[in-house]
């Protein structure tokens, strides 16, 4: 009996010195507390989910944000256990979700191969959160329980029956004192949850969103496979092969490690490799990818020269047998050991035999019963390899005129004069006469100019050859400093920060997409330490009794033009009294929502009036439109008031009224600026606003690159189409 007492105070301080060590040291536990860290929240809920479904027990998982900004995650598996812990002397459930690494299964088959980037199991996010609420079908019964910050708040009870349901249901609202991230991202999640039912095929992922006005809804799932997510990758490139398909299991060291490969070549000239570890993206690679990597190429070499396709002189490197391959390797490891940088490196070194036995055979057996496409792959290899050499004969002969070491600097570059490369930036302007102003703004110790002539070319459509012929990339190769291909050092780069500086119009966002292709594909070491930015011109110029300001976004300048359109000018409640200040400014604002919906909806075909009373409406623009209007009411107004006129009339009275005395000018483009303009809005280091650019999702980006500049003209038709209404994703 004292032993028990003693080991119940024991678990006690185990789960309070848990929970405190989570929320002192977050970032240790899920990496930082920004938006990575908080959408991986959620990844951590999903994973039991998906562990359940990896076990057999569940096919459906759920995920919706909710109106409140809090998120949950259902699931129809086996329900977390609620009965009595054998030696905690508390319910399972409060086990698994305050103590820290009790997310295993207590059946002893600790076989967890799903599991976040850290694997640290939902008590952190529980830790994490402000509150959870857990709802558990299991045993006929309907459990449940709430936590707040770790700590049970609403003990485990039961609400009643459920028949034969089984189940989990977790929702959780991230403790806002610790991340400063404010609301999960639909798009973040939808490309992870995607992610996840492509690994791991059959598994149902329903995904919507209930907060804000965009109602979207999707729905995941893939029979296919990884197989799918092949073809996903290359749905706007012109495949030269089947998907082909290998996997296989494999004893290892510590137990069965499972790999699963799928690949499909393309007339691309670049390559996709993504490798998963137990659901993990391992985004530096490891052995499960160097495994694979050497088994294409000795299979390929030995094909080829069993065939007579290869010889002796054709001197192939692996990159030339991987142009053109999208290929998505997955292996499930009992114990897997990642490394690296950020910890995305498998390091567990026996998969890498694994996987290149599992390659090796199959292959070799797939180009014998296909020698066609084998002799397409081949062909093509040889081409890659020729278009290697005659890039490096072009650098040759231009580092021979001095051009790739940087001794002598294109004539176009105005170089600033400190050499830290730490200290100084480069911008990328669009057009010599904007660039003749950021020469004359610019802080000439810190600052260099590198003025871009016309566009720049596509390296989506063009061999390394072809591109190194192009001016334009040449004097960019050399003003960055890194060289280029296999002479490539990041630690020679120039500057560290290489700012787009283009303009707001459809030929600048082009220009922008181009560079940063270029970029991407080219110098991907740039985007991955985060060197380079877009810069943020103004929108507008704003000017008030001799006075200017700078608006960078219409939605700024609304929100000027209403806010001081209603210094002095009175709106009125329902009632008749005098609305405060800031609530007018808020009904203003949701006015102009309501107008732009409205337009966008008339635009489409539709009479926004009908559309809001129609309760059977589908589509975004009628959705948006109810629950403008549904916010609306909270200030006594509705639909008829807005149609009926004297709403909308309201609003253009306002900013008639706000534009009294004011000149409101647009930009064209940064030419229009002056040299002090420009740096004052868009160079000043003190003052700009920049965005830096990052790849946290290299998928979507390389779909977005080659959706927009790829060969295939319908399916970017089709995207420009849907998104027509949204012009702004275009331009990133
Ligand atoms: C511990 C043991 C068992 C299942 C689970 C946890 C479990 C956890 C979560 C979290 C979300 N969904 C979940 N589903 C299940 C095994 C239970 C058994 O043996 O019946």
């Amino acid at each position: 009996m004292a032993e028990e007492t003693s080991n119940y105070n024991a678990e006690n301080i185990q789960v309070l010195e848990g929970m405190e060590a989570v929320r002192k040291r977050p970032a240790m536990y899920i990496g930082d507390t920004g938006e990575r860290g908080y959408h991986h929240l959620v990844y951590e809920v999903v994973d039991n989910s998906i562990d359940e479904a990896l076990a057999g027990y569940c096919s459906l998982i759920d995920v919706i944000i909710n109106a409140d900004g809090s998120l949950t995650v259902k699931d129809n598996g086996r329900g977390i256990p609620v009965d009595m812990h054998p030696t905690q002397r508390k319910p399972a459930i409060e086990v698994v979700l305050t103590i820290l690494h009790a997310g295993g299964k207590f059946d002893g088959s600790n076989y967890k191969v799903s599991g976040g980037l850290h694997g640290v199991g939902v008590s952190c996010v529980n830790a994490l959160s402000d509150w959870m609420k857990v709802d558990v079908k299991r045993g006929g019964s309907l459990h449940h329980i709430e936590f707040s910050r770790g700590h049970v708040t609403k003990p485990l009870e039961t609400l009643g029956d459920c028949g034969d349901e089984t189940g989990t249901s977790v929702t959780f609202f991230p403790d806002h004192t610790i991340f400063s991230c404010r609301a999960f991202k639909w798009e973040i999640l939808c490309n992870r949850l995607r992610e996840l039912a492509f690994l791991n095929k059959g598994v149902t992922i329903h995904f919507r969103d209930d907060e804000g006005d965009a109602h979207h809804e999707e729905t995941f799932h893939y029979d296919g496979g990884i197989d799918e997510f092949t073809q996903f990758l290359n749905l706007n490139k012109k495949p030269i092969s089947p998907v082909i398909h290998f996997e296989g299991s494999r004893e290892g060291t510590t137990g069965m490690v499972q790999a699963e490969i799928s690949m499909q070549y393309t007339d691309s000239y670049s390559t996709i490799e993504q490798t998963y570890c137990n659901n993990i993206h391992t985004i530096e690679g490891g052995t499960h990818l160097t495994g694979f990597r050497r088994a294409l190429t000795s299979t390929i070499n030995k094909y080829g020269s069993d065939n007579k396709l290869i010889k002796e002189k054709d001197s192939l490197t692996g990159d030339d047998m991987r142009e053109g391959l999208t290929v998505i390797v997955s292996v499930k490891v009992p114990q897997p050991q990642f490394e690296g940088q950020t910890k995305t490196k498998l390091g567990n070194g026996e998969v890498d035999g694994i996987v290149a036995g599992i390659v090796s055979d199959r292959l070799m057996t797939f180009f014998e019963e296909n020698p066609s496409v084998a002799k397409l792959v081949i062909e093509k290899t040889l081409l890659a390899a020729r278009a290697r050499e005659a890039a490096r004969a072009a650098r040759e002969s231009t580092r021979r005129k001095g051009v790739m070491d940087g001794l002598s600097l294109p004539g176009k570059l105005k170089d600033c004069s400190e050499r830290d490369p730490s200290k100084t930036e480069l911008f990328l302007v669009e057009g010599d006469s904007a660039g003749g102003s950021a020469q004359t703004g610019r802080d000439r110790t810190t600052q260099a100019i590198l003025p871009l002539r016309g566009k720049v070319l596509n390296v989506e459509k063009a061999r390394i050859d072809r591109m190194l012929a192009n001016a334009e990339i040449r004097t960019l190769i050399t003003a960055i400093g890194c060289g280029f291909g296999e002479e490539w050092d990041i630690s020679k780069a120039r500057y560290h920060k290489i700012v787009i500086m283009t303009d707001a119009d459809v030929d600048g966002a082009h220009i922008r997409t181009l560079l940063l292709t270029f970029f991407y594909r080219k110098m991907p070491e740039l985007i991955e330490r985060g060197y380079v930015y877009l810069a943020q011109p103004p929108l507008y110029k704003v000017e008030r009794k001799k006075k200017s300001e700078y608006v960078l976004t219409d939605g700024e300048l609304t929100q000027k033009l209403l806010t001081l359109g209603l210094d002095d000018f009175e709106v009125k409640n329902r009632d008749g009294s005098v609305m405060e200040k800031d609530r007018a400014v808020a009904l203003m604002t949701l006015l102009a929502e309501i107008e732009a919906t409205a337009k966008m909806v008339e635009e489409r075909g539709f009479r926004p009036d009908e559309l809001v009373n129609d309760s059977s409406a589908q589509g975004s623009g009628a959705s948006m439109l109810r629950k403008q209007f549904s916010s609306l009411s909270a200030f006594g107004y509705g639909p008829s008031d807005y149609f009926g006129g004297s709403l909308k009339k309201l609003l253009d009275d306002v900013r008639a009224h706000g534009k009294q005395g004011l000149s409101v000018y647009r930009f064209k483009g940064l030419g229009e600026m002056d040299a002090d303009e420009l740096f004052d809005t868009t160079m000043n280091p003190e003052k700009r606003h920049m965005l830096r650019v990052k790849l946290s999702d290299a998928v979507a980006a390389d779909q977005m690159f080659s959706l927009l500049m790829g060969d295939e003209v319908e399916p970017r038709r089709k995207f420009i189409e849907d998104n027509a209404l949204n012009v702004r994703n275009l331009d990133f």
